[in-house]
Parts: C-alpha cells; structure tokens; sequence
C-alpha cells in the first residue's frame, strides 16, 4: 500500500507554529478525496492532517513526513492559505527525497498559473473537483507515468459515487459541534464577488437515502448538529421537500443550518424545512439597495419587499435568519450604505455579517478591481510571500470603491456593528443564551468589548504592519450564532 498525506494548511505559520483561527470545521474537501481514494484503490491509503486542529509545527511536520515517506503529499489552499501552503511546501521540499507536492482547493482551481509561479514549491495542481482526476493521476504517478502540472478535473456527476464521508481520519472532537455536510455541489449563480463558480457551475444532488445514510451516522456521534454547507441548499425546492419528509419520516430529530438565497425560498418551504429541524438559515443579502443588487451584486432581482416577507416567514416558522452584507460595492453610493444600515437593523435579522469586498481571483470583482489598479497577481504572490505583513486579517488586499473613501467605509463597519450586536434585545438574548455555557459567555464578553472598543469582534485581530495600519474591518465581525458557526464564508446563497 503506497501512503498519501493529504494536508489542510493553517492561514500562516508564526515562528514555525501554525495559526488559525478558532471554530474550525473539518476539511470536508480533503476527507472527500482521502474517502473516495480509499474507497476506490487497493494501491494507495490516503491520510489526512487538518493543521488546524492538529498544529504541528514545519519541524515536527518535516519529521513525520521523513519517517511516513509518503510517496505524494497533497496540500488543499483557499486564497487566505496561500501564506501557509507555501510555508508548508517549502518545509516538505526540504526534506531529502522529498515526494511530489499536489495543490488543489478553491485558490489554485481560481488561479490556475499560481503553480508555475511557485515551481520550486508545487509540483501538481488540479482544478476544481478532483476526486477521479486526482485518484487517476495518483495511479499514474505510481506506476512511473508522467503528469500534465496543471489538470482541469473530470466533474463527479454522480454523487452517489463517493462514498459517505470518513470522518474518523480527523480528529472528531476538536471542531465545533455542527458537523458539516454537504446535500448538494455546483452553483449557476454569478455574483460578483464569488469565485466559487470557478470549481464547477453544474448542480448535483446526492440521493436522500446517500445522505440519509451518512446523517444517521453523524447523529450517532454528535447528537445530530448539521451544517449544510452547500453553496444553494433550496436550489433544488423538490429535492429539498423530498429530504426534509424523509428527515421527518424517520424521525431522525436533527438541528440544522444552511445557506441560500432570499428568491429561492418560500413560506411552504419554510415551514417543511423548519419541520424537519432547521433552525437557522444564512442569507447572503449584500446589500439593503435594490439598485446595487440588481446592477452591481447580481444576487438574483428580488425587492426589498420580498426580503421583509421572507424574514417574517422564518420568524414565524422560529428558524433563524443569519444575513451576510457588505459595504462599498463598486459605485455605492452614502446614501445606499444608509439603505444597508437600515435593513440590519429592521429587527428581522438574528445573526448578521458585515465586510467589504474582498477581489478573490475569477470574480468579476476581482476584474474591477484589477483594472482600477487595487490588485494584480504580483499582490496575491505578494501576499502568499507575507511581503505585506504576517496573516490573512488586514492583509489580503480589500476592495474599496473610488465612490467613497476607506476611512468611512471603515467608520460605518464599526458602527453598524456595533448598533447591531449592542442592541439591549440582543444582548440579553445573548446572556440568556449563555447562561448554562461559561465558555460562550467568556468569548460573549470579550466580543462585547472588543465592539465596544474596536467595532469589531475579537477574533480579528487589529494588526499594525510595518508602513501602514492593519484594516480591523477587511474581515466580517463573527459573533457566533447560537455559540457555534458563522462568517460570511458560510453565506453561500
Ligand atoms: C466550509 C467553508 C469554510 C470553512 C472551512 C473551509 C475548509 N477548509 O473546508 C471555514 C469556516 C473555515 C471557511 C472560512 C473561509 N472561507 Co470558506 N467555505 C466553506 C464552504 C462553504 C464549503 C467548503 C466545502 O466543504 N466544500 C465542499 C468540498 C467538496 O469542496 P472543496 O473543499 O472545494 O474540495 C474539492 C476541490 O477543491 C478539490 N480539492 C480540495 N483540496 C484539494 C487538494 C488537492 C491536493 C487536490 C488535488 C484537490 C483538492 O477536490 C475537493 C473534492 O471535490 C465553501 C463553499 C464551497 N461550496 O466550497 C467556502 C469557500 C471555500 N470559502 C471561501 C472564503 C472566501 C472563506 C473566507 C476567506 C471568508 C472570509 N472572508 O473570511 C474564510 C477563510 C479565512 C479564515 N478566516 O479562515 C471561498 C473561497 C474563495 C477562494 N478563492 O479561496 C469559498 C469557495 C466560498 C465562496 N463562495 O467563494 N470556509
Ligand atoms: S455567492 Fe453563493 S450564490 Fe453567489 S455565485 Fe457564489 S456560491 Fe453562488
């Protein structure tokens, strides 16, 4: 059996020792690959090593590597990694003999030219899905064949073909106790700060009696606390409406959460979904301006109207809204970011995210950006180098649009953020909440506080980097819902 180390990379190594931020979910790319190659070869075992719940340091890593002797290492980077994959390629290819290094994640699949501007670090990158075109270019590998260094992987059609997640290759007990599932891959949306469309447009679904299979597993082990992480979960209304009678059916009594648009739900939908144990829905709203959404954000054409109703319609089936927004879109206007402020703090939203626009390559935005001179691929090398300072918060270049200026974005973020999380309703919501759990009200608190003083929560640290100031508001607050996820990465819809 040839040995695979596949590996979640932190957002960067300080002094040798990986760095990430806490709440980690587990690498459900990874384990998808480690399960469908373990499912599918006799020839290879593939492992994986999540950096982020499992900090080993580039020396123990450059030890275990040397006594492992995989004969291929695969690293997963999302842009805001970059600075960690490279560091933990450069400590792999230091090793003697060391074996060949695969990139693969949402960066690489966006920015396909990043392994050959790195060819002393990566060998291999694969875009996009890579279950079947990494196993088959692993079996390649093996037998002395030679490699394309860049692939386009062979979209999975069927979902059903990979086998249910292995969840025990990580460590079970160290992420937040939602576990993350996935219904549904694919998104035909465009908006335009997304670059997830780049991985793979089509959308497929799993069977419900395939992800049935795997719920009642996880329900074993954690309760039943699940996190869809599908881009679009109501893309689908039918198959929605055929999982949520089957979760019904079976009494399956989970707690769950999931991402969609405000246009693809509706009040019958609603009250199915809530039936079956959903409680919190995330909404990627952007913007409280139909204008921008319409012409700008390109999130679908719904009114402000129908926003309003669909928060009415949850309130009323008592599942949570969680809304994501941003401020300074290209041409925002003052008087739209008054639009925003007003519709965070209507009072039908229980959870909010609030950022500006971050240019992630093969977004549209990132095209705008790029040709107002606010970012080019020598920045995301730049970055990946830490030439503009250690860490991912307050580095990675933010968007910000020649209609307003940086320090009122800036102004507004906090404020908004702070008219919204310190509201007297939400803080006694809040405290009630954490009452029976006193390490939720300690990191309550310090949120609290920090929002208070900084307009923004703790767990973004305010970096000074040398010539400039570190930028508090490049991340979205991230006041937990319920103590256990959020982030505007979990909007999808
Ligand atoms: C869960 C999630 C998270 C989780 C964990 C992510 C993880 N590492 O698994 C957390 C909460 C940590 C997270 C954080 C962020 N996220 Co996020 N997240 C997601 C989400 C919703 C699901 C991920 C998932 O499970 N996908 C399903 C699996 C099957 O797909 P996959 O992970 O891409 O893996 C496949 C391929 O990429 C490939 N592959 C993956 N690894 C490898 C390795 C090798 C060697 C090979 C060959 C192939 C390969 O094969 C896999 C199987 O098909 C995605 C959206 C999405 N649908 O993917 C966004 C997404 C990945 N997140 C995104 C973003 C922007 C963020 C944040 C930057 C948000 C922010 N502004 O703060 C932060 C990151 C910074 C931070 N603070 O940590 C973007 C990434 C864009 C980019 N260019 O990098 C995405 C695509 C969302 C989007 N719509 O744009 N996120
Ligand atoms: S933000 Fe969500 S709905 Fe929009 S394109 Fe990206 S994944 Fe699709």
């Amino acid at each position: 059996m040839r040995r695979l180390i596949l590996i979640h990379p932190p957002l960067h190594f300080s002094n040798g020792v990986p760095f990430t931020l806490d709440g980690s979910v587990p690498p459900i790319g990874l384990l998808s690959l480690a399960s469908y190659i373990n499912g599918h070869s006799k020839a290879i075992r593939a492992e994986v090593i999540d950096l982020a719940v499992s900090p080993l340091s580039l020396t123990e890593i450059s030890q275990k590597i040397s006594a492992d002797k995989p004969f291929a290492v695969g690293i997963y980077a999302m842009t805001p990694q970059l600075q960690g994959a490279l560091e933990l390629a450069r400590c792999i290819k230091a090793i003697h003999r060391a074996p060949p290094i695969f990139l693969g994640g949402p960066h690489i699949s966006a920015d396909l030219t990043f392994v050959d501007r790195h060819p002393d670090e990566f060998d291999y990158a694969i875009a996009g899905e890579a279950e079947a075109t990494f196993l088959e270019s692993l079996h390649a590998l093996s037998d002395g064949g030679q490699l394309p260094r860049v692939q386009h992987s062979v979209v999975v059609k069927d979902l059903d073909t990979i086998p249910p997640t292995d969840r025990t290759l990580v460590p079970r007990g160290r992420y937040i106790r939602y576990e993350s599932m996935l219904f549904s891959r694919g998104c035909p949306y465009k908006c335009y700060y997304c670059s997830r469309p780049s991985i793979d447009k089509s959308v497929r679904y799993r069977s419900v009696g395939h992800l049935i299979a795997e719920l009642r597993e996880v329900r074993r082990e954690n309760g039943g606390l699940i996190n869809f992480q599908d881009d679009t979960f109501t893309m689908r209304r039918k198959k929605v409406l055929e999982l949520c009678d089957a979760l019904i059916r079976e009494r399956l009594r989970l707690r769950w959460r999931c991402n969609t648009r405000i246009d693809l739900v509706d009040p019958e939908l609603l009250r199915q979904m809530s039936r079956a144990g959903c409680e919190q829905i995330n909404f990627g709203i952007e913007a409280g301006n139909e204008r921008l959404r319409r012409e700008v954000v390109h999130k679908g054409y719904f009114t402000n109207e129908t926003i309003y109703e669909v928060f009415a319609a949850c309130r009323k089936e008592r599942i949570t809204v969680a809304c994501y927004f941003m401020l300074g879109h290209p041409t925002e206007t003052e008087a739209e970011i008054e639009d925003t402020k007003r519709m965070i703090l209507s009072g039908g939203i229980g959870i909010m995210g609030l950022s500006l626009p971050l240019p992630f390559p093969a977004s549209p935005l990132y095209d705008i950006a790029e040709r107002e001179g606010q970012i080019n691929l020598e920045m995301i090398d730049a970055f990946a180098e830490k030439e503009f300072g250690e860490g991912y918060s307050g580095n990675y270049p933010v968007y910000v649009t020649p209609t307003l200026s940086k320090e009122y974005l800036f102004h507004q973020l906090h404020s908004i953020n702070r008219a919204f999380y310190l509201r007297p309703s939400f803080i006694f919501r809040r405290a009630a909440e954490d009452l029976f759990n006193p390490g939720q009200l300690f990191s309550d608190t310090k949120d609290f506080l920090a929002l208070i003083s900084r307009g923004v929560s703790h767990r973004k640290p305010y970096r000074k980097k040398a010539g400039g100031g570190g930028d508090p508001a490049r991340e979205p607050v991230a006041l937990k819902g319920a103590g256990e996820t959020t982030g505007r990465e979990l909007a999808g819809g």
